[in-house]
């Protein structure tokens, strides 16, 4: 994937109100915007990366992308579980993440506790494969440095701000 690592930033919203309710795991969903802006060569799957809420710390994450076979969306969605544990939710927040690479297609699986393991799995990876210098580095990308603006109503996406 020639886009990788992408960049890209937007507002959190509701999702489908299923993501720490059913699996102990939230996700905090982008917009459609976002979604409709990735380039064509970034499949569906799951991926890792750094991400940040706001002005605050930048931390690891997983990223889901599709239809979420196991539920069967018909809305694609791009979903990031942040690897770290937050006082509250930061619904209408600026998310910024940097996908950095690409762990496994979405699948559909036979129970949600098989799901459930495959993200522990995921998040797992995502944990020592952010280990190596080549990835370290992005999180000093300039990327992370803008300071984001609470108030902003226009964000451009997938563009380095
Ligand atoms: P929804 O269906 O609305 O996305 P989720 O159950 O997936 O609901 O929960 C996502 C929300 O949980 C996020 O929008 C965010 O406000 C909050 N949240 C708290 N901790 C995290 C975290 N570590 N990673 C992602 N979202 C988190
Ligand atoms: N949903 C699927 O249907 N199949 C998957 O393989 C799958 N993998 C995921 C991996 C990660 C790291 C995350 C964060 C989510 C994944 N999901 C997957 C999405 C999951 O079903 C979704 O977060 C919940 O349905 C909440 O919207
Ligand atoms: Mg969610």
């Amino acid at each position: 994937m020639r886009s990788l690592p992408y960049f890209c930033r937007g507002k959190v919203i509701h999702g489908f109100g299923r993501g720490s309710k059913d699996l102990g795991i939230p996700t905090a969903n982008f917009p459609e915007s976002v979604v409709d802006s990735l380039p064509a060569d970034i499949n569906t799957g799951i991926y890792y990366g750094w991400a940040r809420v706001g002005n605050g710390d930048i931390h690891k994450m997983v990223m889901s992308i599709g239809w979420n076979p196991y539920y069967k969306n018909t809305k694609k969605s791009m979903e990031t579980h942040v690897i770290h544990t937050f006082k509250e939710d930061f619904y209408g927040q600026i998310l910024s993440v940097a996908m950095v690479g690409y762990i496994r297609p979405e699948k559909g699986f036979a129970s949600l506790d098989e799901l459930i393991s495959a993200i522990r799995s995921d998040i797992e990876e995502a944990k020592t494969k952010l280990d190596l210098p080549e990835h370290l580095k992005l999180k000093e990308d300039n990327f992370f440095k803008t300071s984001i603006s609470t108030t902003a109503d226009q964000i451009m996406n997938g563009h380095r701000l």
